[in-house]
């Protein structure tokens, strides 16, 4: 049995981080049992030092960074934290279920990482005021400090700012439009097929995947925000979250 480490968020599946949605999709994608230990957002620190589990990053200054997603695999008592380094763990441990990782696509997963990194951060400051209003309060306080020092200005300041929502709604836009254009051939036809790397779901799907189910966590998918994201590039990112959805059980 896994034991999976993720923070709750108050929103309805709990789910939100897209690191812990990758290792998520994985695990399933692999049909690995697991469960999910949720651990309070300011804990992060204090109980992955308590379990031994390994920082997922040592900051340039020599800081050490405790992150979710994390594991401890009870059936080889292996605690790793770091996304990637989750799935390559995951792929090596149990060869005989479908391997996540295609060979060869580490700088290219790398590359599409950072590029969607960029594309999903233009919504960070247009979700990040539903999670602070559904996070239990010490959480939501620390949610909250990092968003305004983020934003630059107060969460009562953003809220009330309309032409400031408007011009990061259209920024958004423009960034998806852009990603958008990849998967697409110079003559507009479509090279995705079914998945990104042909007929297997693999990592470059993942990184997808788990942005969106961000986006579909942070909004909720009755929501407004998601019906207008939704509608974006011909229903482009709707029409992948609904591809990855059988993999996003939250056990
Ligand atoms: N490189 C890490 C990044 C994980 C990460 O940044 N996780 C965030 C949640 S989305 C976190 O745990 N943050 C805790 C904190 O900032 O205190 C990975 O791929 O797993």
């Amino acid at each position: 049995m896994i034991t999976l480490y993720d923070f709750p968020s108050g929103l309805p599946n709990n789910c939100i981080s897209p690191y812990v949605w990758r290792v998520r999709f994985a695990l399933n994608i692999k049909g690995i049992k697991h469960q999910t230990v949720w651990v309070e957002f300011p804990e992060i620190e204090k109980r992955f030092k308590e379990l031994g589990i390994p920082p997922s990053e040592i900051l340039p200054d020599g800081t050490p960074r405790y992150t979710v997603p994390a594991i401890h695999d009870a059936s080889t008592n292996t605690l790793i934290s770091d996304s990637i380094k989750i799935v390559e763990y995951l792929d090596q441990t149990y060869p005989e279920t479908p391997r996540v990782i295609a060979p060869g696509t580490a700088i290219l997963n790398a590359t599409l990482e950072w590029a969607f990194r960029t594309t999903i951060f233009t919504m960070y400051p247009l979700l990040a005021p539903n999670v602070v209003a559904h996070m239990n309060p010490v959480a939501s306080q620390k949610y909250q400090a990092r968003f305004e020092s983020r934003v630059n200005m107060s969460l009562q300041e953003f809220k009330n700012d309309e032409t400031l929502h408007e011009k990061l709604w259209k920024g958004a836009e423009d960034a998806f439009t852009v990603a958008n254009s990849w998967f697409k051939t110079s003559d507009g036809k479509e090279s995705l097929g079914p998945w990104i790397m042909g007929g297997d779901v693999s990592f470059s799907d993942l990184i997808i995947g788990s942005g969106l189910a961000y986006i579909a966590a942070c909004s909720g998918e009755e929501s407004e925000e998601w019906r207008k994201f939704g509608n974006w590039n011909n229903g482009r990112w709707k029409g992948f979250w609904e591809k990855m959805k059988p993999y996003a059980q939250v056990h």
